[in-house]
């Protein structure tokens, strides 16, 4: 039995979604962070991509969280995603982010814009230039270019695809080890700098090398496993992460290319990311909190008249199949679409992107029930999500919020 599709009011009255943005936990959201303070008190502005999933970027907006420095948020367009502001453009002539202005002056490059606010806030820990921080730095480096070496470039034949394979798994044993010499999960005694320049790329290599190698970083590493869960407790990751299908569907163009492997592990694991289940992805491990579901609603009720206005189908069609996604997710019971609106439902399905529009849990459940009411009407899938460029993601076609 199905049931009928909830109206907007009807949909609204079952939201009471609400964050502080300024002063409450870390979100994708705020362009004005104050933590308590008053808007005299800042000094800085971080320039940051739109859709937060630039990895030198979530180094900067972690660190300022941690810290809890009073902060501005200006957003910019990365090329991929459509044309990058000639404002920005002004201040930063090749258009590359992050940047942050600091008493008005401006400074590029993540991790000299880490050692000037280390200057005039203090350390983080031991700071960029410590000589337990340098190793580490190095060390995060070095499995950077593994990873890039197994995932980005095509092997020719599977005895090389095996030896990037070793060649990565080589290098995070040495990240295990480093990991295994504190007696806390952390890199050095407590929570530092070093956590938060490993975090970005550790987080998407997580997620690329399960979709496209079949191989789970967090699974099969019992100190890595144990540093996610840790980074997990905190508030200010939580507001930064990102999920499987968002980064594996951002890294090709950004990376120039991402290879699958074509493995059978591959090929499993390709399909959860892609159709689901979602919450059988090893993406997260912290409890799931209670208003995800009433988050996931109302980030598409703020929307969705530019949800509506993209979308393939037409507009009437998918305002309806939209609603039916929603009733099922608000009151787990199915609620059958219009015809032919299964393309239009896995269009939005695939288009969720995490932290941007809401957290890894309310997308989890966005999906689920975008796929559940999809599958009453049909099996056919959206066009395809393009892997050079990302303009179907532009966002000018989107109010700022
Ligand atoms: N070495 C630089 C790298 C920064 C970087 O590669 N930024 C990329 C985004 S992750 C960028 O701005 N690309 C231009 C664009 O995509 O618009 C740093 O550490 O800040």
């Amino acid at each position: 039995m199905t049931i009928a599709p909830l109206s907007w009011t009807e949909l609204e009255a079952l939201t009471d979604y609400k964050i502080d943005r300024i002063n409450g936990p870390t979100n994708s959201q705020s362009t004005l962070r104050l933590f308590g303070q008053t808007e005299s008190d800042v000094r800085v502005t971080l320039y940051r991509d739109n859709h937060a999933w630039c990895p030198y970027c979530q180094k900067i907006w972690l660190w300022l969280e941690e810290k809890q420095i009073p902060y501005r948020i200006k957003k910019v367009t990365m090329f991929c995603y459509g044309q990058k502001e000639r404002w920005y453009r002004q201040i930063v002539r090749s258009g590359m982010l992050p940047a942050i202005s600091l008493d008005d002056r401006i400074i590029t490059e993540s991790d000299d814009i880490l050692i000037a606010l280390e200057k005039v806030f203090g350390t983080l820990g031991p700071g960029m230039g410590d000589n337990r921080v340098i190793p580490l730095r190095q060390l995060e480096r070095f499995l950077f270019r593994a990873w890039c070496s197994w995932l980005c470039y095509r092997s020719r034949s599977a005895r090389e695809e095996k030896y990037n394979r070793e060649q990565f798994i080589n290098i995070v044993a040495r990240v295990e080890a480093a990991l295994d010499k504190t007696p806390g999960p952390y890199f050095l005694e407590e929570f530092s700098t070093v956590d938060i320049v490993f975090t970005p790329y550790v987080e998407r290599m997580n997620a690329s090398l399960y979709y496209y190698k079949g191989y789970s970083l967090r699974e099969e590493n019992p100190r890595l496993s144990a540093w996610f869960d840790a980074m997990e407790s905190r508030s200010t990751y939580r507001g930064t992460q990102s999920d499987f299908h968002t980064h594996v569907h951002d890294l090709p163009p950004q990376m120039g290319g991402c290879w699958e492997n074509g493995q059978p592990q591959m090929l499993k694991n390709k399909a959860k990311v892609d159709s689901g289940p979602w919450f059988d992805l090893p993406d997260v491990t912290y409890p799931e909190p209670e208003n995800s579901r009433a988050e996931a609603l109302q980030r598409v009720i703020k929307h969705r008249q530019n949800i509506i206005k993209v979308n393939p189908a037409d507009d009437k069609v998918f305002d309806e199949a939209l609603r039916c996604a929603l009733t099922h997710m608000m009151k787990g019971d199915l609620c059958q679409p219009p015809q032919d609106s299964d393309i239009a439902l896995r269009y939005l399905r695939d288009r969720i992107n995490v932290p941007r529009d809401m957290s890894i849990y309310a997308a989890k459940h966005l999906r689920t029930s975008l796929e559940a009411t999809a599958a009453l009407a049909g099996d056919r899938q959206g066009p395809e999500i393009p892997f050079n460029h990302r303009r179907d993601q532009d966002p000018a076609k989107f109010a700022a919020g």
